[in-house]
């Protein structure tokens, strides 16, 4: 995708109603799919005022248009939810800013889309667990979020992007790319593959338990990175789920998995040095018992049994993705430097290799806490 210029963001911002004066701009945050900006304004009733502003991703969100529907439709209900709970809905969920002309997004003339949220005050989202109990409540946040959102009308979301965990079908697209190698690098990369072919199984799970009917659909989040969350400052509580463009109806062991493999890690999910990646079982626990109880007694026995496949899937998954991305010459993913894809899918893969040797430890700690549904 081509770099935002200076004068694009410029022309875009005129395009949103910001009160006050705009004193700085900058570029924030570290996710790997939009581009997202950070706006302070002067104003003067309420002095400094910070607002998020996003090129969405048009490579992989092809129906903005949707997607920004979805977001609209999920944040309005968790407003309403957060009001009857006598919380703040200014901090407790994503609040859009709408454009001049009243929609959730502006489309600029080179076609790209944006959209602006109000910031998130007082408030962290970590790249990695710093204090252990910062990880716990993300847990029992990302579980309430999936209790808040029981009740929303499934069949209104918009899938923003089809099969995103089909891990069967990512495995298909990973063989393809392995076949295709657009960008001549499958000869140096052959152990990764060589690990991938192995563990079809893995990839083949849990669509197996779904054409079966073992597990319920519910809407979830999918993104359940820790960076997705926003933890208060002064309480250590994740206030506020961020990052919405993949709500979308899936599996509860996903969103519980996704959070495993880049929390549970004990290094960032780029680390060079694999000997410092391991999966922590300390951390594992933490977020299996607040994400139980967070959902608060809505997972089914079986969800809880497959919560450490979850873990190892989404790492799998995750792995591979890096992998393919890597393989098709990195269009999908934001990379920083050479081989970037390739260290994301190295500490993948040690992750999964080390869950592989805790599987037992693992099933032992979900099944100490399942008796709390
Ligand atoms: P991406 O899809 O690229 O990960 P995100 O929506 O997660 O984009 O935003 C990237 C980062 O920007 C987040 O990890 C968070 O640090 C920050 N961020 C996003 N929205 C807000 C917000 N409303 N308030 C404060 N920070 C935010
Ligand atoms: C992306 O958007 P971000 O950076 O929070 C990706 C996730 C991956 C993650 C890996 C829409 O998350 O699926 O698990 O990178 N999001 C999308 O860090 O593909
Ligand atoms: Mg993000």
């Amino acid at each position: 995708m081509a770099q935002v210029t200076r004068e694009q963001r410029d022309e875009v911002i005129k395009k949103f109603r910001y009160e006050g004066e705009l004193i700085s701009v900058g570029t924030y945050g570290s996710g790997h799919i939009n581009d997202t900006y950070l706006l302070v304004f002067e104003t003067a009733k309420m002095g400094q005022v910070k607002v998020i502003l996003q090129r969405m991703n048009r490579i992989v969100f092809e129906r903005p248009v949707e997607l920004m529907e979805n977001i609209t439709g999920v944040t309005s209900h968790l407003r309403k939810k957060i009001i009857e709970n006598g919380g703040d809905p200014d901090r407790e969920t994503l609040n859009v800013i709408p454009a001049a002309d009243g929609k959730p997004y502006y489309r600029d003339p080179l076609g790209d889309y944006w959209r602006s949220y109000k910031f998130i005050t007082d408030a962290t989202s970590y790249d990695q667990v710093e204090k252990p109990e910062h990880f716990y409540q993300s847990a029992v946040a990302f579980g309430h979020f999936q209790r808040l959102l029981a009740d929303y009308p499934a069949e209104t979301l918009h899938e923003t992007i089809k099969g995103f965990h089909d891990t069967k079908a990512r495995f298909q697209v990973f063989k393809e790319a392995v076949e295709k190698d657009c960008v001549n690098r499958a000869a140096s990369v052959k152990d990764e593959i060589q690990f991938v072919l192995e563990r079809e199984e893995t990839a083949n799970f849990f669509s197996g338990l779904l054409s079966r009917g073992e597990l319920p659909i519910r809407v979830t989040h999918n993104d359940t990175k820790l960076n997705n969350i926003m933890i208060d400052n002064k309480t250590g509580k994740g206030i506020c789920v961020i990052d919405l463009d993949t709500v979308m109806p899936g599996l509860a062991v996903n969103d519980f998995g996704d959070s495993i493999r880049f929390g549970a890690s004990t290094a960032a999910e780029d680390e060079t040095d694999l000997s410092k990646v391991l999966c922590s079982m300390e951390l594992f626990e933490l977020y299996a018992k607040g994400f139980i109880k967070g959902c608060g007694g809505k997972l089914t026995d079986k969800e809880i049994e497959f919560m450490p496949m979850g873990a190892k899937a989404m790492t799998f998954e995750c792995g591979i993705r890096f992998l393919t991305d890597y393989l098709q010459g990195d269009t999908y993913f934001k990379i920083h430097r050479e081989n970037h894809n390739l260290d994301r899918c190295r500490t993948q893969f040690k992750l999964v290799e080390d869950m592989e040797h805790k599987w037992y430890t693992m099933k032992e700690i979900i099944e100490k806490y399942s008796s709390l549904t």
